[in-house]
This record gives C-alpha cells, structure tokens and sequence, in this order.
C-alpha cells in the first residue's frame, strides 16, 4: 500500500486519507496513492460510499510545484481523475485548510463536498503563470456559474467555506473533515442521492450561453491589471472554453492553455518567485531550532504615515497595538486617518463592514514612550535623522520591558549606531517597511552587527504573521532596495541630461513593467523631500533642483517632472519642462542627444543589477533571490520577470557586463564598471543562481 496514501474501511464507508506534508501536494506518490486506494474501495464489496479527506494542516494544496518541468511522473492527475469520476460508488471530498489548484480540482472530480468552517477553496494557479489543468476551469464553472468561476479562475483568490456553500460549490459545512465527511457519505447513502457529476451538469452554463456579456464582462473586470501578464487571459480563454464547448472539448482546451504556460518564460519567472519568497524567510546564520520570542503586543513610535500603516497591519492580523505619540494633535491627526482609510475599504467592499470598529478597537492610541512598557515588539517610525534615533532608542531602553524587541523602520540609516544607543544591542534591529506599509507587502528585516538570532526570527515569524514577505539583509546605506534604487535613480537623471526626457525614460520603465516610472514616482513622493535633503549635505542636481525652485514639487503642487490636471494623478507631459530642461542643458553647453529606448532600458536596469552584485559580495543579502523579493513585494518588479537578478541571468551575466563597461566608459562615469563578482561570474559563463546553488550544496 501507499505510504502517503492510505484506505480504511468503516463498514460500508471507506475514508482515502493522504498523509503527505507539508501541504498534501499532489507528487507522482500521492496521485498513484489516490489511484490505488480509490480502485481497491470500489473494487471491495459491502464498501458503498467513499470518502477523500488529508491528515495535517490542509487538504490537497495543489499540484507539486516542484514536478513541472521536468520529464512527466504517470499516473496524470487527469486519469486518476477520470477515474474517480466514474466510480459508480459516490465519492465525497471532505476539506479542510485550503483546497487549492489541483487540490481543488480532485474535489471537483468527487460527488460531493464538504467543508470545514475555516476552509479555503481556490484556483490560484494564474499567480503561478498557470491555468488550472486538471478540469477546473471546466467543471468549476459547471459548479459555481462563470460569473464566480472566472472570479477564481482569472483572478486566482480563494472562497470561504461560506461563500462555497452559498454558491454551490459544496454541500455542507462540517465540525471535524474526516467525521463530518463520513456523516455526509452515510447522509447520501441513506437518502440514495443520485451521483452529481459536474461534467455532466451544464445548467449553471446556460444563462452565460444565452448572453456572453456576462462571461466576458466579468473577464473585462478581473484582467483590468493583468498587464504584460499571459495566463489571465489563457485561463479566461479557457473558461469561455466550458461555455461554448462540450466538455471532453473544453477539457482539450484546457490542456493545451496548460502545457503552453508551463513551458513559458513568465510561468519559469512565477514559479522561481514562489518558491524564493519562502527561501527568504529562511534565515542564514541562525543557529538550526532558534525559537522566536512571544509577540502578543506591539507598540509603534509615531502615528505618521508610516507608523499609521504599520499600525493598521498588525491590526489587520488581529494583534493589538499601542501607537505612541508625542502630543495629542499627532495622536488624534494619525488615529483619523486609519479610521479614514478603513472606512473607505470598507465602503469599496475591500473588508467587512464590522472590520473599521474591530481594527480601530486594536489600536490603542496614546501619548508619551513610557506606554511601551507592555509591548514584546516595539517598532519606531519617527523623523529619519540618527539623532532624533538615538534619542527614541535611548528612552526605550528605559521604558521597555526586558528582552522585548526593539525595531527601527529606518529606511537608510546604521541601524549599528541605532543599537549602541540602548544597552541592549542584542535586542535591536531594522524592520523596513514600504510605503503605503498597510499594502506593500515587503519588510526587510536588518540584521545589525549584534542583534540575537531569537530576535531575527522574531522579526521574521512576526512579518509573515502579518502577510509581510520578509527578507533578511545587512546594515548599509539603503539596505537592498534603497540603495538599488539609487543607482536607477541616478542614470535617469543623466538621461535628462543627455537629451532623454522624463515622459521617454517613465514610458520604456513602466513598458518593461514596473507600475511608475522614476519620474512618476519623484513626483508622487513629492521633490522637494530630495532637494531639502540635497541643500543640506551641498549637493546639486540642476534639472531637480530647478523644478523645486518653480514650486513643482510634484503631484501634490500639481506640477513637477510632469502636470496634473484637477487634481488627478494622472502625470501629462509638460512642454515647461522640456522648455526648462533646454534652457539648462544650453546655460551648461550641453547637447541634446537622441538616446533610443534600448539605451534607456539597459541604463534603468543593469545597473541596479551591478549593485546587487556588490551587495551580494559584500553579503548584504545572503541569496539573489533575496534581493529579488525585495524588488518583487516592495518596488513592483514585474512578477513575470522574476527579479532583477533572476533577469539578469536570462539576460546573460556577460552581457551585461559588456553593456555596463561600454556605457562607462561612453558616460564616463566609472561607477558603471562590472563589479567585480559580475565580472567573475560572467567570465565563467556562470549565473547569480549558481551561487545559491554552491552555497546550498556547501
Ligand atoms: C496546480 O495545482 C496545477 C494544477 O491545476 C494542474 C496539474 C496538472 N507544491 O507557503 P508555505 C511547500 S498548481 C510543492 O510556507 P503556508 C512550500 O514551498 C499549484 N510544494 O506554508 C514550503 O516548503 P518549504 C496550485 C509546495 O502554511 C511548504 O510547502 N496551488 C506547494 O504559509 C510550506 O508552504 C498553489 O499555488 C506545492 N503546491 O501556506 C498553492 N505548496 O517549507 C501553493 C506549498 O520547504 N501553496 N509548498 O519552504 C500555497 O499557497 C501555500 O503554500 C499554502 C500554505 C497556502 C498551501
């Protein structure tokens, strides 16, 4: 018999248990498993029902990730499908956890379902680059209607337990999922219910066949951002495949979408993603079975925009805050706008009505440092200047109680020099998070020259708690992201100089897909944050600074690198600017150049690209695909191109590093030579993956 897969037989009922964990993934072992028990259950006389349920933490969770590409393990999903279908005994899935992908999919092949409370059912294969391709997108729809099905299908989010029953998908809501399946397999034998195939079920098709508007309008809805992403619309394809199409012939469809986009770049690129978010959030150097400390509450210095977001955060997760301020005003202007902003979520149906008063009831607004006497993690969001820093830090030390956690959510500055403020240096590191910090998903976790291993898997459990992706990187100038970005920043002001403008630069950027480009994006965070900071360390950059002394601070002056009309965010080239930027290239005797988009794009990218190779030789990140995270959860890189290092070796490390030469020696900017881990790698004709690989293998 199976070992993950097992068949026990209670009386005329016979319960399929898979035991395989983490998450019951369906591996060659588990679908053969399945295969087998289900045969020998029909095969036994006196067995009259069937039950498939999980042991562990969830039902099946979907297909192993880690199986596509390579060469094909029998027996398919689709045939142990297939035979389950056509079981003349009934088969009942009893979930619980989350059914997800082929998870759910085994659970459409059944008869009947049934679900615990808690449960979760969902098609989330597009996050994947995926299309469901096991008959979900064709029995789904059959289940629910398309309406709902393209919903989860195109958009990849999964249903409650409630919201399955209210629309059909299961039959029942059950205590315990192998009892309460069992029950509902007796409950079907005694009322001798018919076998519901959903193959053979086309009336929740029908209204959709008499108008197609209500399958393609909800298509129109749920691909409204799937820019430069294929496998929306190939599973959108797919669902209207079941409409129009008998389903052996949608099944057909279905199949080809599905090995189309297993085989693509952006499924490669999705995949990788998935699995480097997980490895982030294992730390290296930490002493194996480092136990976190216990985070029941929290307390955040500063009710600003940054302490307000982390603040809703942690309230989102259902953990309690105290948010400290230094006078009342602050509190009360901080503490208005989180109400603001849940009202407005839940006016748009983003949270449930009841959420504003729960999530404000977790956050107990106060004045003065002395309350962070409770808090097992307290998290600093004041002014950025070391001093006002140090000051915090110095206080906190006094007020906090022993072995709490003490973070900074410095976006730049020595979290080492932050540390030597307390006598508890152990206990102090950076929690950077990303603004608007209620919707970035992105914390970087600073690790400081003496902060405790407990600590940083404090950080890193608290994080994920909170449905931040974490990622451990060292004390520099800008951490990973910043200090990338920085780089990028740079180029694009020389562009100006050189006779790009900023709608040209923005538009190759966002082309690439990035949400904004840098132009946009100086504008959105307001101009004149760079040029008070540049007055005071005596740095110029003519072209911002110019704009700043027009007043165009950006979107929130209506004017800056672009215009904004009536208060839209909308950036419109602005012919003052171009004007502007003649006149100072001509005061500074300088030419316009045509400078192509090809340039653009290579100057935006490889150079960040060169400072993560720094930032890896000086193990600021442990891993690439660490500083891909980064990119992906707190910048927006596109997810169907993996990151910026996972980019950079499809692209070709040697390239690159041509590129990077040939423009710094044109630009004469030596900053743009190949650092010299770029340079090794790409002389071996190796990748910034195998590095990850010889550090694993080491
Ligand atoms: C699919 O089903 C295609 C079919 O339509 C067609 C087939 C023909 N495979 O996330 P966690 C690992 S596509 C392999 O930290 P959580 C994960 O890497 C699939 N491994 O736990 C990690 O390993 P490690 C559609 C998987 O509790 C460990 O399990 N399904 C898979 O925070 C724990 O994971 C999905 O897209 C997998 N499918 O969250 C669901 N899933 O410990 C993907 C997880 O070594 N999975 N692992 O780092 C999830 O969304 C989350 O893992 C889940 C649990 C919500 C289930």
């Amino acid at each position: 018999m199976s070992e993950v897969v097992r068949l026990e037989r209670h009386d005329v009922v016979a319960v399929v248990t898979i035991n395989s964990p983490p998450v019951n993934a369906l591996s060659a072992a588990v679908r053969g498993g399945i295969l087998e028990c289900v045969k020998d259950a029909v095969a036994v006389s006196g067995v009259k029902a069937i039950v498939l349920t999980c042991a562990g933490r969830t039902f099946i969770a979907g297909a192993d990730i880690t199986e596509f590409g390579k060469p094909p393990k029998p027996p398919g999903l689709s045939e142990v499908l297939l035979e389950m279908e056509n079981s003349p005994k009934p088969i009942v899935a009893a979930i619980h956890g989350t059914a997800l992908g082929g998870g759910l999919e085994v659970a459409l092949a059944c008869h009947f379902r049934v679900a615990t409370r808690d449960a979760k059912l969902g098609l989330p294969e597009v996050k994947l680059g995926l299309l469901p391709g096991a008959g979900g997108t064709q029995r789904l729809p059959r289940a629910v209607g398309p309406e709902l099905a393209v919903r989860m299908i195109v958009g990849g989010d999964p249903i409650s337990a409630a919201d399955a029953l209210k629309n059909g998908l299961i039959e029942e809501i059950v205590e315990g999922p192998a009892a309460g399946g069992e029950a509902f397999a007796r409950k079907v034998l005694a009322e001798k219910r018919p076998l519901r195939k959903l193959r053979d079920d086309d009336s929740k098709l029908a209204a959709a066949k008499a108008d197609r508007s209500i399958f393609t309008n909800a298509v129109a809805a749920m691909t409204r951002r799937a820019r430069g992403l294929e496998a929306p619309f190939a599973a959108a394809a797919a669902v209207g495949a079941a409409i129009d199409l008998p389903f052996d012939d949608g099944l057909k469809k279905e199949r080809e979408g599905f090995l189309k986009l297993v085989a693509s770049d952006q499924s490669k690129a999705q995949r990788y993603a998935f699995f480097s978010e997980r490895e982030a959030a294992k730390i290296s150097g930490v002493p194996d079975g480092t136990k976190p400390r216990k985070v029941e509450r929290v307390a955040i210095i500063g009710a600003g925009t940054m302490g307000g977001g982390i603040a809703m955060s942690f309230a989102n997760a259902g953990i309690p805050v105290t948010l400290i301020e230094t006078g009342e005003e602050q509190l009360k202007r901080g503490m208005g706008v989180m109400q603001r902003n849940y009202d407005a979520s839940a006016a748009r149906g983003g949270i449930p009505a009841d959420a504003p008063a729960k999530r404000m009831g977790l956050i107990n607004g106060v004045v003065g440092l002395e309350n962070v006497k409770e808090a097992d993690l307290v998290i600093e969001a004041v002014f950025e200047t070391m001093a006002v820093k140090k000051e915090v830090f110095t206080a906190l030390d006094k007020f906090a109680k022993p072995g709490a956690v003490l973070a900074s959510n410095t976006s730049y500055l020595n979290i080492d020099e932050i540390a030597e403020a307390t006598l508890r240096p152990q206990d102090v590191l950076g929690m950077h998070f990303f603004s608007p910090a209620n919707v970035m998903k992105l914390c970087e976790i600073v690790r400081a020259d003496k902060t405790a291993p407990d600590v940083l898997t404090t950080a890193v459990s608290v994080a994920r708690k909170i449905a931040k992706v974490p990622a451990v990187v060292g004390v520099c100038d800008g951490f990973v992201g910043n200090r990338m970005l920085a780089q990028r920043g740079k180029q694009a002001e020389k562009l100006l100089f050189e006779g790009a403008l900023p709608q040209q630069v923005d538009a190759v950027v966002t082309r690439f897909g990035m949400p904004m480009g840098p132009f946009a994006m100086g504008d959105l965070a307001g101009l004149d944050i760079g040029w008070r900071s540049r007055k005071d360390r005596g740095i110029k950059s003519e072209i911002a600074d110019a704009l700043c002394e027009a007043g165009r601070f950006g979107q929130k002056t209506g004017k800056g690198y672009y215009r904004y009309e009536g208060g839209s965010r909308s950036p419109l080239p602005d012919p003052e600017v171009e004007k502007l930027i003649d006149e100072m290239l001509q005061r500074l005797g300088r030419n316009r150049r045509a400078v192509s988009d090809e340039e653009i794009l290579e100057r935006m990218i490889y150079p960040m690209i060169n400072e993560g190779a720094r930032i890896l030789e000086e193990k600021i990140a442990a891993r690439p695909s660490d500083i891909d995270v980064i990119w992906l959860y707190g910048y927006g890189w596109p997810i169907y191109r993996g990151g910026p290092m996972y980019h950079a070796d499809i692209i070709g490390l040697k390239h690159i590093a041509e590129r990077l030469s040939f423009y710094a020696r044109e630009t004469n900017d030596p900053s743009l030579e190949p650092a010299s881990l770029l340079k090794r790698l790409a002389a071996e004709g190796k990748t910034f993956a195998s590095l990850a690989q010889t550090a694993k293998a080491a």
